[in-house]
Formats: structure tokens, sequence, C-alpha cells
């Protein structure tokens, strides 16, 4: 794949990290914001694309509070019913390459060697029947290892992100990865279906690495997210301003 491309050099970056579980939420939980700056020294030709993206997401703090949902009715509400969602069923099948790959309403990045035995693949059930399938039709079938795994990057900041699931439990144990914070699914979907987040800032990226060093084997379809209106984006930019000036007081 080409170079630049948007969020590449983020994941890279965090594909060089440790594998170890505790070492990699020490990773994680620094922001992205100083992420992004630290390499903007490293390498010029970063510097407008990184200027774009700070214009483009605007962000007030680089760490999300995120509120998480079971019910896909209730996160439809939370985000005020203003969402797109894809379901695969128009992209051809494929196995996942490294790197960028194209899917439909958003773009899916294999961060680190996908794994070749249990590929991340857009499986149509027609053609490989599968158990992670979720409604009988094309779903991203993925593995996760902690430094090996698929990450959604969205075209425009959202606020809002959810997905059916199967099977994210196994002893990999799948977790998804927002601007730092961590959401398992041990705790929210122990059996899968839907588990879905609004945040208070906007994103970008969905990582989704296990936590242990077990591929974690799971089904995601019907991939839901938000992208706030104009009066929402206002809003939400005076509550980060609001939060930033509470800290520093
Ligand atoms: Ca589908
Ligand atoms: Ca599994």
């Amino acid at each position: 794949m080409g170079l630049p491309v948007l969020g590449e050099p983020y994941l890279q970056k965090r594909e060089t990290s440790p594998t170890a579980s505790k070492a990699w939420r020490t990773v994680v939980a620094v922001p992205v914001w100083s992420v992004r700056v630290g390499m903007m020294k490293k390498n010029s030709l970063l510097i407008p694309m990184m200027l774009a993206l700070s214009v483009a997401v605007a962000l007030p703090h680089a760490t999300a509070s995120l509120t998480i949902y079971t019910d896909r009715t209730a996160w439809e509400n939370a985000v005020g019913n203003i969402f797109m969602t894809e379901n695969f069923n128009s992209v051809t099948p494929f196995d996942l390459s490294d790197g960028l790959n194209d899917v439909g309403l958003f773009d899916i990045f294999v961060v680190g060697t996908a794994n070749l035995t249990f590929p991340n693949s857009i499986i149509d059930p027609n053609i490989t029947p599968n158990s992670l399938n979720i409604d009988g039709t094309t779903f991203l079938r993925g593995a996760s290892l902690p430094a090996s795994f698929p990450t959604l990057i969205f075209s425009d900041p959202i606020i809002g992100f959810g997905a059916d699931w199967t099977s994210p439990t196994s002893a990999g144990m799948l977790t998804l990865q927002i601007l730092g914070d961590v959401v398992e699914f041990d705790v929210h979907a122990p059996l899968g279906g839907f588990l879905g987040v609004v945040s208070d800032t906007l994103f970008t990226e969905v990582a989704m690495p296990a936590q242990n060093a077990f591929t974690e084997g799971y089904g995601m379809d019907n991939v839901s997210f938000a992208i706030p209106a104009p009066g929402a984006l206002a809003f939400i930019a005076l509550a980060g301003l609001m939060g930033t000036r509470r800290r520093r007081r």
C-alpha cells in the first residue's frame, strides 16, 4: 500500500508496541495527540497531513469518555437516529491484505501481519459457510492478536459506533480501542450481540486487538456509525472547552 494514508503512521507506531497485555495498555494510554505531534519532528512530509487531521478533528483533549450500549435501539436513540450502516452485502468477498483495505463505507486497516491460518476476511456465507456468521449475509470474519488486528478507519470523524458480533470472548478476548479507551467484551457482550459506544469526543479509528496472546476469532456485521450534525459538533467543542477549563483550575 502506498503512503501516505490517513491513520497509517499512527497505526504503524502502535504496531511496534510490546505484545504483552499490560505493556499494550500502557502504550495505548498515550494520548493520540502527543503521538502525532512527536511524529512531526521525525518526518516533515507528515506535517500537512497532521495539520489537516488536527483541523478536521479539532480535539480539545485526546481521550474519550465512552458510553456503552448493548441494545441497538438504545444506541440509535443516543445518536439522535442519525447514522449509517455498512452490512458488507455489496462487498465482493475477499481476504483482507496487510495495511489498508477499501471496504464499503469505510476502510479496514490490518495492523501487523494477518493470521494466514485464520485470516481476517470479508466472507460470503454462500461461499464459505461459517459458524461465526451473524444473519446469513456477507460479514467480516475477524482474527485478532494484541499486535495483529483490523482497525476500522472512517473518512469523517464520528461520534458513535456499534455493530453485531459473534464469539468475541474466546481465549484471545477481543477489545475495542477508541482514542486510548478500551472497551472489553467480556463485561458487556459475553455471548455476542450488539455492542456500541457513544463518545464525547470525535474519533476516526476503532481498533480491534485481542488482549491475550491467543488468536481471537469473531464475526462482525451491520456496522453502524454516527456523524454528528453541525449543531451537535458545536456542542461537543463547547463541552470539550469547558472540560479543559475545569481541569486547569
Ligand atoms: Ca451482512
Ligand atoms: Ca471467538
